[in-house]
């Protein structure tokens, strides 16, 4: 079983990630972990903390000599933010009172974050309720797509829903998918694109934000991942509990979910066929590649709803809490779209499920083991 644990305030020190479960003699590459995290912090739509931040993991334990040990992987990924907010964020001595937040942005964790932890400053929570907490979910997704490249499972993701503007059309060719990084909104359809820039454009001089949607996918998945005999074991069930998790999500959809709600059976059930070598086989792939809460060989095709961005430049009415009159919500830095950046975070969290499903399926002491059981 993997286990992973995250830690950090968006202006403290830094993020910390601990991977417990992760299997020994898994080749690392560093370069390709920094890769993933820069590829997170693009996107046409993000603010200027992205200007100031270049972000880079720190292995602290777990890894020797670029192979994984089976011990916890322990790491860390500086906030160079940080120096600029030593007085305010300062773990031990007194901090200075003028990042003081009592406005609470309507959409926020700010509000309810304050009431539950009891708080009179609501950066206690928006310091951790922020975003660049992903930034861990990123290289622990990293580190499970290396261990996968073994088995020769691949992910992509792409956007297909910007601001109102979107796609239809889906299931693109996975080789167009993995060109998304040229896109500054990762949007494989260049007249899409071209709208879904515009519309961030027009958000940011409104003082307005903008959420989407984003797909992922998942290929070379071998059949049997999950199981159907229990609910909290089924892969569909665990990879929206995990895209759930994702700041800002707020719709997890397999496959053709919402529009085969709408259709009969027999439009919507990929039919069974048999090849003598290749062995059975769909030619549609409207489940998105999970049926009974198990993975059937065909690609996993996962889609995201994103919301928009609750600091608006132009903020909305709140109260403060110390006086409870009424205000307009406080305006914290912050990105105008951050869709783009969420698509590389969700294609790193479902790949981190698929590896603990396989971890699960063929045996996590070491790659060497589960490569032997994966080829019988
Ligand atoms: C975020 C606000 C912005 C974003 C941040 C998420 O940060 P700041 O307040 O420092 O400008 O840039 O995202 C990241 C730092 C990141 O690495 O993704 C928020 O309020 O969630």
């Amino acid at each position: 079983m993997l286990r992973i644990l995250t830690a950090g305030e968006s202006h403290g020190k830094g993020l910390i990630g601990v991977i417990e479960g992760f299997p020994a003699n898994v080749k690392i590459n560093i370069e390709a972990i920094n890769r993933d995290l820069a590829r997170r912090q693009q996107g046409y739509g993000r603010g200027g903390r992205m200007k100031i931040e270049r972000d880079q993991i720190e292995i602290i334990s777990g890894v020797r000599g670029g192979r994984t040990l089976g011990s916890p992987i322990s790491f860390l990924i500086p906030n160079r933010d940080f120096e600029n907010w030593i007085p305010f964020m300062d773990p031990i001595r007194e901090n200075r009172d003028d990042r003081r937040v009592t406005k609470p942005r309507p959409g926020h964790a700010d509000l309810v974050g304050a009431q539950k932890y009891n708080f009179d400053d609501v950066r206690n929570v928006l310091e951790r309720s922020s975003a660049r907490e992903t930034a861990v979910r990123v290289a622990v997704g990293s580190m499970a797509k290396q261990l996968l490249e073994n088995f020769n499972i691949e992910v992509a993701s792409h956007v297909i829903g910007l601001g109102g503007v979107s796609s239809h059309q889906s299931y693109a060719p996975f080789a167009v998918l993995k060109k998304a990084d040229q896109s500054p909104v990762r949007c494989v359809n260049p007249a899409l694109e071209t709208a879904m820039i515009d519309a961030i454009d027009r958000a940011k001089e409104m003082g307005d934000s903008l959420g989407g949607i984003f797909e992922i996918r998942i290929t070379g998945v071998p059949s049997g991942l999950g199981s159907y005999v229990h609910w909290d074991r089924k892969l569909d069930a665990k990879l929206a509990y995990h895209l759930m998790g994702v700041q800002g999500i707020k719709m997890v959809e397999m496959g053709d979910g919402l529009k085969n709600s709408m259709k009969q059976g027999s439009e919507v059930h990929d039919e069974i066929f048999f090849h003598p070598e290749t062995g059975y086989y769909r030619k549609t792939n409207h489940a998105g590649g999970i049926e009974g809460g198990m993975s059937n060989g065909e690609d996993i095709v996962i889609r995201c709803a994103m919301k928009p961005i609750p600091t608006l430049y132009k903020p909305l009415h709140t109260v403060d809490i110390l006086t409870k009159e009424e205000a307009m919500a406080s305006v914290e830095r912050s990105d105008t779209c951050a869709v783009p950046a969420a698509s590389i975070v969700g294609e790193m969290v479902a790949i981190t499920v698929i590896a603990e499903e396989l971890i699960r399926k063929y045996g996590g002491d070491s790659i060497e083991e589960m490569m032997a059981r994966w080829k019988r």
